[in-house]
């Protein structure tokens, strides 16, 4: 505001008071109060720093206007971050005093408080709002505000006035940061224009200023002059504007600048040369210093007045260089023309320099006036001067400077002493950033070649790579051989000054390297711009791109040649004092991102990540920051100089590089904070902000690869973010399409690795308000565009099931798109941002932050950054991404997934085996005394039986699904990334559940059977010994009516003779053993018959009893006459033979264990076993197709398999006949009878001998039999806990592991070629270690000897309670309720029942204490046994179980024949962690028969080529192997370590191997033999991401 005389009162005082003595200790508050007002006191000097200014907060996000004092600052700074032109025009509603009443709950109308309000509510001048930040806010921020000031065309603070210390400040490092360009008249002709640094830029200055009370508003009248006819812009703030006529407390003595600035149009520009317009706030009699200042820098001072005093020293006291101009107000009646002619004379001024508004002339008619003499003085003034300039008069004047500061300046000379001299960017480049050249550029070609095997040629890949490594190895040692240069060994110590310096430092060096490299890439531009306009000159273009390219040097270089220096130092001995000298700077770099700077993720120059370095910058940030700290990632992807980061600027109030004039690319990210406030609602502490460059740039497009280049940016970018910003500028509509298809490409290989950002289309340059609405047949077409693009793309990338856009992206056509207005607002340079692009952004921004806020998954934190990082660049160094992509954050979701599974399953089965041990119990009980049911019918039983278990099965079917739907959702651990593999677990469910089905069926069946088969046999037995019994009876009765006493010898004849005699009475039918033979026969010839005739009649050549008896010997006979033609030139015979035998002796190991365990449990034989046993050679068989399985082959493997197990199992049924033969039976009795017949006739005590006998033949066997049929889940169980056997994955790593720890040849053969046998033995073995030590077996059994023991007593007291009176159904009683959980012989039982006449009370007592006895026994019995005798007792065996559950599907990768990983049962595909060599699975060349060392996960990227039986003997290129072995997934050796492993063991054992697989040794590449053991260790560590 001006004027201040035009309203009198309080603002004269004011401006009065600075004078008068009295009123200092009043004044010296003035800035106090006022910051108290404004909230900022505690800021207060500069201690608002930029990080804090640009941290996310709830005032972001929120869009509410200021309510009292202390919200203005913060309002005018956010929307002046974001170049908001209505910055100013803060205002507070008076909202904050209402909310005051409503919470103290005043309702009476207090007008005393009314008034009050009106007071407190009195509204601040912007200016001062402006001053109070630029005295709270530190130089970056200072700088941050002057430049959006300028952007936004208002004038900026030149002299800060410090109205309590009366001091004031020259504001040049302020000002620094601004960069102008304009046309001056001399180029308006070949339509250059000057770019410049504006402190830099020696222009004249024209100030303003007041003297005494001035009736103009001089700030309205300049705002006139600077404004061209079509557009007024409020340049300076003045008295009309909102607030501007508030009473200023702190600004007054402010000097403002602002510069005017032509375009070259000379209809448009006010003056045709560049002019500074300075502008003193108050009356220049109080501020003689900040007037000074002025007449010693202008080229002419313009001193508004309304009286002029004739004695007024000031004016004729100043030793001025510049030119003064008198402006008066003729209108004042108090203006006086004498007063003006005496100092006119004093001064020498002509008439030229005295300006009147006369009455008849209105602002307009003046104004010309003014921009006149305005322009007389600009065009002929000879005092130019920069503002870097003005820092000596300040001096002299006693005006501080702001970059006087000890820190800025030391920080200027380290910057200046770096980049004073570089006379030429690229010799420099050369010689003082040496590693970052033609180095770094071979060694990405390197690299990334090491990945694609473009050029393999030989036959030898492995060669090929280990040659690729050497020369990197060389390029390393190259690059460490060069001695640090000054500039770095300068930079490096300039950063790593502290705080404050390095941040000016840095500052420093990024203004003179630009300043430096401005003016040589305008010169290239120039040049380019020529060569364009003929499209022949290519090569020329191509040059000038290199050069333009060359040219550019900027902070990030030397970043850059840091990152360099570090890379290659790890290249060095750990110890070397060089590389530890070098550990700390990835440490300094994470500091800088933490401070705001950027970093550079990808070297667009070199197209390639200096990955080791950015993954460690990334670790110490990590480091730095609070512990899990996560974060979101904002990128943006568009054509270049469509204004990306303008746009990004404009949202954070970030710094990326704004077409500065360099050509760049690359991706640059930094970071910024979120405030606690906002946390909660974003989930996230930081976000991170990246900016690419050189995406589709039409200078870069002539390089080669640029297409590539941009691709794999792209794909990077766009899988590191949470949000991606697709940026449009509406004008180029075929670049635009360019950069789609790249987005698109990069969104689908997202989707395919799990991951799918969300995205956000922007459009540039659309300023209609109906936008949005006419734009709804666009988006239609867009999406209809990007529809078709999605479809070619996923045909590209082989995945043709994306069909649409929103397939591979989540992209709503009614949100996902925004747009925004032109950044300007008229004509650049003089155009202001345009306020409609301000809050476009701003909404945008908004946006973003809500769409990032619902988030359903939790972000990522800097280490799972990191790893995307460094995944998607190793997958897009491949050729084919998709398929090259392996990261082990999505293998860390998916092993816990696994893990998980496994442990439901578990759950699952575990149950399952206690369900089916219940059932069986029930089913052995059936018929017996033990029996509860009502059921008679065992038909029945297992009915319902079956049903029940039916019911179990699908409860669980449900609860494995439901607990997998419930995994999903949710939102830690990152589930989303293995959403893909959701079908296939619950897949693996349902069939589990199937298998379980039939495998719980048939064991009720056979238990049914078994238990059937026994029961006529049982009721022979019962009935003779009702008989028998009855017979000794009557003999006690006999003998005891003789009335002698007998003796025993008497007794023992009389006994001996009533045995004879009875048993001789009772009938024996013999009992006809079954032919199992022939049912054996009959299941095979079923099973075989399903394989067509000619298979049947192979059966039949053989009959099944002379199958087996010899060890099964393949000869290649049938194989010979099947493939006569063309056997020897498929493959080499030998080997295939060999290859079958090793199948065959693995399925046959398999049955036998099978048969033996049937055997070991004493069962009957049962269909089901053979049935069984058909099944699982039918599995191995169909798991090794890629082995060419002849049916003469398989038909008498199996006629060998049921051979042996027939005769075995017609062995197992004879021997169960014989052993329940009656007779048999009730003679092994005999001997009981006989005592038992002596004790009743003597009428001795029985009641401890019979519970000792029921103890000891009935509950003894029974509970044993409990023990060991519940001890197999409980071992399986407890092996499940170690993490060796949580996952295949981890199974896998603990077995490579331990071989490699025993490092023995034997070993890894048997590892290798008996897979199966090896793998079993080393389960047994851990379970033998697991369990040979410690407690926990005797734990478990103890366990369930307990609670049958607790069972028995339960019943012993149950039975009491009913009283029978008679021990028989006493017993009976007991064994009734044991019935469910142990199964008593029936046989012993009913020996037991006979002659009984205990007491009950007194055989309850005994029972109890010998039960006692018995469980002290049977764990003295049980500690005794060994395991592995235990492990034979188990009816659930614990190694095959574990097997099972680890072996998965149990299929091998068809070239190297590793197992596969993948998790559940059914899964589309098959994939390994780890591949061999194939010399590992016995390959070896045709022409040298060496062994062969190329690795498949190598091999499917290069051009090479196989031949097996899948392919009919043709070659076929493993490119596409994939449609040979369409369900396996061969990923390329990410790491290109993974498979360290394998090449160690066969470096190290390549004689052996080649001895053992008849071959010559390999060829070992070189760097082969310097793989240490320690580093195959770590190489699988990598490979199964346990590290
Ligand atoms: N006319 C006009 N110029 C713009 C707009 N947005 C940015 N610019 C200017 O275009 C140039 C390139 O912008 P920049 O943000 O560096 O583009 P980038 O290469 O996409 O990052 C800068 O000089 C911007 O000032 C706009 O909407 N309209
Ligand atoms: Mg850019
Ligand atoms: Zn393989
Ligand atoms: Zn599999």
């Amino acid at each position: 505001m001006e004027g201040v005389g035009y309203r009198a009162g309080e603002d004269d005082k004011q401006w009065s008071d600075s004078k008068g003595q009295h009123s200092t200790c009043v004044k010296e508050k003035q800035l106090e109060t006022l910051l108290e007002d404004l909230g900022l006191e505690q800021l207060y000097p500069e201690k608002l720093s930029l990080s804090t200014l640009l941290q996310i907060d709830k005032k972001t996000i929120t869009d509410e206007p200021a309510k009292c004092n202390s919200d203005l600052p913060w309002y005018f700074l956010k929307k002046l971050m974001m170049v908001n032109v209505t910055a100013r025009n803060a205002k507070c509603t008076s909202a904050c005093e209402s909310n005051v009443d409503a919470a103290s709950g005043k309702t009476e109308l207090d007008f005393d408080d009314l008034f009050d309000n009106l007071h407190l509510g009195d509204m601040l001048n912007p200016l001062d709002i402006i001053t109070a930040l630029f005295l709270c806010s530190d130089g970056f921020v200072r700088q941050e505000m002057a430049l959006k000031m300028s952007m936004c065309q208002f004038s900026v603070p030149l002299l800060l006035p410090n109205c309590d210390t009366n001091q004031c400040t020259l504001m040049l490092w302020a000002m620094r940061d601004i960069v102008k360009k304009y046309r001056p008249q001399s180029l308006s002709e070949s339509k250059g224009f000057i770019e410049d640094r504006i402190v830099l830029s020696e222009l004249p200055m024209i100030s303003f200023v007041r003297l005494g009370e001035c009736s103009l508003s001089k700030s309205e009248i300049l705002n006139k002059l600077l404004s061209n006819s079509q557009q007024y812009h409020d340049t300076f703030v003045h008295r009309d504007m909102d607030c501007g006529d508030s009473p200023r407390r702190i600004s007054n003595g402010l000097v403002e600048i602002t510069w005017y600035l032509p375009c070259g149009n000379k209809n448009m520009d006010v003056f045709s040369e560049p002019v500074a317009v300075a502008n003193l706030r108050g009356d220049i009699a109080s501020f003689e210093k900040q007037f000074s200042f002025l007449c010693q820098t202008s080229a002419a001072v313009f001193v508004f007045f309304d009286t002029l005093d004739s004695e007024c020293e000031l004016l004729t006291n100043q030793h001025h260089k510049a030119q003064i101009f008198l402006v008066g107000n003729h209108q004042s009646k108090r203006s006086s023309i004498d007063a003006l002619k005496k100092v006119a004379t004093k001064q020498g001024l002509t008439k030229s320099n005295i300006l009147l508004k006369t009455k008849q002339m209105n602002d307009a008619d003046f104004v010309k006036k003014l921009r006149k003499t305005v322009s007389n003085v600009v065009e002929n003034s000879k005092m130019e001067m920069g503002i870097e300039q003005m820092a000596d008069i300040a001096h002299e004047l006693e005006i501080c400077v702001d970059e006087d500061s000890p820190e800025c300046q030391t920080a200027k000379k380290n910057a200046d002493a770096i980049t004073a001299e570089i006379p030429h960017i690229l010799q420099y480049k050369k010689a003082q950033l040496p590693l970052q050249g033609q180095i770094w550029k071979e060694l990405t070609r390197l690299e990334k070649e090491e990945f694609r095997l473009r050029n393999v040629g030989s036959d030898k890949i492995e060669d090929y790579k280990s040659d690729l490594q050497i020369q990197k190895t060389k390029l390393r040692v190259k690059q460490n051989s060069y001695d640090m240069s000054i500039a770095m060994i300068c930079f490096i110590n300039a950063i790593s000054s502290p705080g404050m310096e390095r941040c000016y430092f840095l500052k420093w060096m990024r203004m003179n390297l630009d300043n430096v490299s401005r003016g040589k890439l305008s010169d290239l531009r120039e040049q380019y711009k020529e060569k364009c306009k003929n499209s022949e000159n290519k090569e020329e273009i191509k040059d000038i791109d290199r050069q333009l390219s060359n040219s550019s040097l900027g902070t990030e270089h030397f970043f850059r040649e840091m990152g360099q220096i570090y890379e290659a130092s790890l290249s060095l001995p750990e110890r070397d004092p060089s590389r530890q000298q070098l550990q700390h700077l990835p440490k300094l770099c994470a500091q800088l991102l933490l401070d705001g700077f950027p970093l550079e993720l990808v070297d667009g120059e070199a197209s390639n990540i200096p990955l080791r370095w950015v993954s460690d910058v990334l670790s110490q940030l990590n480091d730095l920051m609070s512990p899990k700290s996560k974060i979101l990632v904002v990128t943006v992807l568009g054509v270049q100089s469509t204004g990306k980061s303008t746009l990004l600027n404009t949202m954070f109030g970030v710094q990326f590089a704004v077409s500065s004039g360099r050509c760049t690319r690359g991706a640059f990210m930094l970071l910024i904070r979120i405030n606690e406030d906002v946390k909660k609602v974003l989930n996230c502490d930081f976000m991170v902000i990246i900016d690419t460059e050189g995406l589709k740039s039409p200078e870069l497009a002539q390089l080669d690869n640029s297409h590539e280049h941009d691709n794999e940016l792209a794909t990077l970018v766009v899988g590191l973010s949470d949000i991606t910003i697709i940026n449009i500028a509406m004008e180029n509509s075929t670049e635009m399409k360019d950069i789609l298809q790249i987005v698109v490409h990069a969104f689908l290989r997202m989707k395919e690795v799990g991951k799918k950002p969300k995205c956000q289309f922007v459009y540039q340059n659309v300023s209609d308000v109906s936008a949005h609405d006419k734009n709804l047949r666009n988006r239609k077409l867009l999406l209809q565009q990007l529809d078709e693009m999605t479809q070619a793309a996923a045909k590209m990338e082989k995945k043709e099931e994306n069909k649409s856009f929103t397939d591979v992206m989540e992209y709503s056509p009614d949100t996902g798109n925004c747009y925004i207005p032109g950044l300007w607002n008229g004509n650049p340079p003089m155009a202001p941002v345009n306020a409609g692009y301000s809050e476009a952004v701003y909404e945008l921004k908004k946006n973003i932050i809500q769409v990032l806020g619902s988030c359903e998954s939790s972000a990522n934190n800097i280490l799972e950054f990191r790893e995307w990082m460094k995944s998607l660049w190793n997958a897009v160094k491949h050729e084919n991404f998709i398929f090259s992509f392996r990261n082990s954050l999505v293998a860390d979701a998916y092993m816990r997934l696994c893990t998980e599974f496994n442990k439901w399953e578990w759950e699952f089965k575990n149950e399952m085996y206690t369900w089916v041990t219940h059932a069986e119990t029930r089913i052995n009980n059936f018929g017996t005394v033990a029996v509860k049911s009502e059921i008679s019918d065992m038909r029945q039983l297992l009915t319902q039986l079956k049903s029940e278990a039916c019911t179990v099965l699908y409860k669980w079917e449900t609860k494995l699904l439901e607990n997998l739907a419930k995994y999903f959702k949710q939102t830690e651990g990152h589930v989303y990334l293995v959403e893909g593999f959701r079908e296939d677990f619950a897949n693996s469910a349902k069939s589990l559940r199937r298998e379980m089905e039939s495998s719980v069926f048939n064991q009720l069946t056979s238990a049914a059977d078994i238990r059937q088969g026994m029961a006529e046999l049982d009721r022979i037995k019962e009935n003779h010994t009702k008989q028998l019994e009855e017979r000794v009876c009557a003999l006690i009765d006999k003998c005891r009516e003789k009335k002698v006493k007998m003796a025993d010898k008497e007794l023992d004849i009389e006994f001996d003779k009533m045995w004879k005699e009875t048993v001789n009475k009772l009938s024996f039918s013999k009992q006809k053993a079954t032919n199992v033979i022939t049912n054996v026969s009959h299941y095979l010839r079923d099973n075989v018959s399903q394989k067509g005739s000619h298979a049947c009649e192979l059966l039949s050549q053989n009959s099944l009893d002379e199958c087996g008896l010899v060890p099964f010997k393949y000869t290649a006979e049938g194989f010979y006459k099947q493939f006569k033609h063309k056997a020897s030139q498929l493959f080499n015979i030998e080997d295939h033979v060999m290859a079958l035998q090793n199948l065959a002796d693995c399925i046959i190991t398999n049955c036998t264990q099978f048969v033996t365990e049937r055997m070991e449990r004493k069962n009957n034989y049962h269909d089901t076993y053979i049935q069984e046993i058909l099944h699982m050679i039918d599995e191995r068989l169909q798991n090794n197709q890629s082995l060419k399985i002849e049916i003469q082959f398989e038909v008498s493997l199996k006629q060998h398999i049921c051979g042996v197990a027939a005769r075995q199992f017609q062995k197992l049924h004879e021997d169960l006949i014989r052993a329940n033969d009656p007779y048999r039976c009730l003679n092994q009795n005999k001997e009981k009878f006989h005592t038992d017949f002596k004790d009743v006739f003597h009428e001795r005590d029985q009641c401890q001998k019979k519970a000792e006998e029921f103890t000891d033949r009935c509950l003894r066997p029974a509970v044993e039999d409990f023990v060991y049929r519940s001890l197999g889940p409980d071992i399986i169980g407890e092996m499940l806990t170690n993490q060796t056997f949580s996952t295949r994955m981890f199974f896998q790593y603990s077995v490579l592991l331990d071989l490699l720890s025993e490092d023995d040849f034997e070993n890894y053969l048997s590892y290798i070629c008996s897979y199966e046998e090896y793998v079993k033995n080393w389960i047994l073995k851990q379970i033998v270690e697991r369990f040979s030590n410690g407690s926990t077996m005797f734990e478990f059994e103890d366990q369930h000897v307990q609670s049958s023991i607790r069972s028995i007593n339960d019943a012993v007291n149950k039975a009491k309670t009913e009283k029978s009176g008679n021990l028989k159904s006493f017993i009976q009683n007991v064994c009734q309720e044991l019935g469910d959980k142990l199964v008593i012989s029936q046989d012993a039982l009913g020996a037991f029942m006979i002659l009984n006449n205990a007491d009950q009370e007194q055989f309850a007592h005994w029972l109890t204490e010998c039960v006692k006895d018995m469980a002290q026994d049977l764990r003295v019995r049980f500690k005794k046994t060994n395991i592995q005798m235990k492990l034979q007792k188990l009816n659930v065996n614990p190694q095959n179980e574990l097997f099972t559950e680890l072996i998965g599907c149990g299929k091998q990768c068809p070239f190297c024949a590793a197992p596969c990983e993948a998790g559940g049962k059914v899964h589309t595909q098959h994939w390994t962690s780890l591949h061999r060599p194939q010399a590992l699975g016995r390959f070896r060349s045709h022409t040298t028969k060496e062994l062969v060392t190329d690795v498949c996960s190598s091999s499917v990227i290069s051009d090479n080529r196989f031949r097996c039986t899948a392919t009919n003997g043709e070659w076929y290129p493993y490119k596409h192997y994939a449609n040979i072995f369409p369900d396996w997934r061969i990923v390329p050796d990410a790491s290109l370590q993974a498979s360290d492993y394998w090449k160690y063991v066969l470096a190290k054992f390549n004689q052996q191997f080649a001895e053992a697989f008849n071959a010559k040794p390999a060829d070992i590449p070189a760097t082969w033999k310097r793989i240490a053991r320690k580093q195959a260790e770590e190489s699988i560590k990598v490979s199964f991401n346990t590290k």
